[in-house]
């Protein structure tokens, strides 16, 4: 199994986890913060067989698309999802 940490912009992450849900897919959401820019976004937890992984991925990258922002004179591109993808090495529901 697979556990896909997203990072998302939250003004994405309602529709992907709605879109995520359509397909049958459990998540838990993790109100975060961006260590550079200071501001909220949304760390989702999906545990996945690994043969769904790709198409977590298409339907995240679906929803999400990077967005230009400043950060005093500068501007910064953030990305509309980031990704982690970990081996789990076990998943028990007790
Ligand atoms: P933030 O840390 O608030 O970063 C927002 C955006 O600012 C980043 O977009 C990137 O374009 C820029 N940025 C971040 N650190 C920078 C630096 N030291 N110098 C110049 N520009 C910098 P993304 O890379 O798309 O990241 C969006 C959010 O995803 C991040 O928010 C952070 O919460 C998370 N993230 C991204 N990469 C990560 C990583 N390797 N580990 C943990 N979290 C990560």
């Amino acid at each position: 199994m697979k556990l896909i940490i997203a990072i998302v912009q939250d003004e994405f992450s309602n529709k992907v986890i709605k879109a995520l849900m359509n397909n049958k897919y459990r998540t838990t959401k993790l109100s975060s913060t961006g260590g550079f820019l200071k501001s909220g976004n949304t760390t989702l937890l999906i545990g996945v067989e690994d043969g769904e992984v790709d198409k977590v991925i298409d339907i995240i990258e679906k929803e999400c698309k990077d967005t230009k922002v400043m950060k005093g004179q500068d501007e910064v591109t953030v990305g509309g999802a980031n990704l982690f993808v970990l081996d789990m090495e076990d998943f028990r529901k007790l």
